[in-house]
């Protein structure tokens, strides 16, 4: 059966997809839609997905969507390597880091991104400015429970590569290259240079990159 996988360029969420297919060497069709032209919300994608939204994955007749729902159907099926675990005491873990993520430190990440990568309107005005120095406190001080964890161990949960990482990896980078542009200045203080303040953090994306070195590096982002 063949895997069919829905994706788009500058997505955090199909990234993490793309780490898990190459890390579990699994073959894969890639239908890379345009956002700018709609072809996330054409009939037979809405099909699939009625949110409209990517990454989704088909495997034969069976369709997820959910970056982190794919991530475990994914590991259900084709259990090797393991990304959530051996174990349920491991699989608990590394499902309760991801949950913590989504829940504190992932939407600030996002609004950062979205607002600095994405965003059409450049000009700030007070309430936007508040707002991301906001997003900026809060992603920082989650990046740093992050730094600890990876202070003690080569990866955010237990001593492999896992969802985990695919989950952060991808918003990690995306807030790097946000936090490289122009209006980004002066909130960028707040977290460069990596190597200085989240030295740990830093070695991990080289460490990832090294494990899925076609996926580490997104062309489009
Ligand atoms: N919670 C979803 C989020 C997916 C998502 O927000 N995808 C965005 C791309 S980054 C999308 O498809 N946006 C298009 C739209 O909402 O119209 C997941 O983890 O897969």
């Amino acid at each position: 059966m063949a895997i069919d996988l829905y994706w788009g360029s500058g997505s955090a969420y199909c990234w993490r997809v793309r780490l898990a297919l190459e890390h579990k060497g699994l073959e894969y069709r890639s239908h890379l839609l345009k956002f700018d032209q709609q072809e996330h919300q054409a009939p037979q994608m809405l099909a699939m997905n009625p949110r409209g939204q990517l990454p989704v994955l088909r495997d034969g007749d069976y369709v997820v969507f959910e970056s982190v729902g794919i991530l475990y159907y994914l590991d259900r099926k084709y259990p090797e390597p393991a990304i959530f675990g051996r174990t349920p005491e491991e699989g608990g873990v590394i499902m309760r880091v991801i949950c913590e993520y989504q829940a504190y430190a992932e939407p600030s990440l996002m609004q950062l991104v979205r607002q600095l990568l994405y965003s059409r309107d450049p000009a700030w005005g007070e309430a936007t400015k508040e707002a991301m120095a906001e997003a900026m406190h809060r992603a920082a001080s989650e990046a740093r429970t992050i730094e600890r964890r990876l202070a003690q161990s080569d990866w955010v949960v237990g001593d492999k590569f896992s969802a985990t990482d695919m989950v952060i990896y991808p918003d990690i980078r995306l807030l790097l290259r946000a936090l490289a542009t122009p209006a980004a200045r002066e909130l960028a203080a707040r977290f460069l240079p990596l190597e200085i303040n989240y030295p740990a953090l830093g070695r991990w994306l080289d460490r990832v990159a090294a494990v899925v070195p076609d996926t580490a590096h997104e062309p489009g982002i």
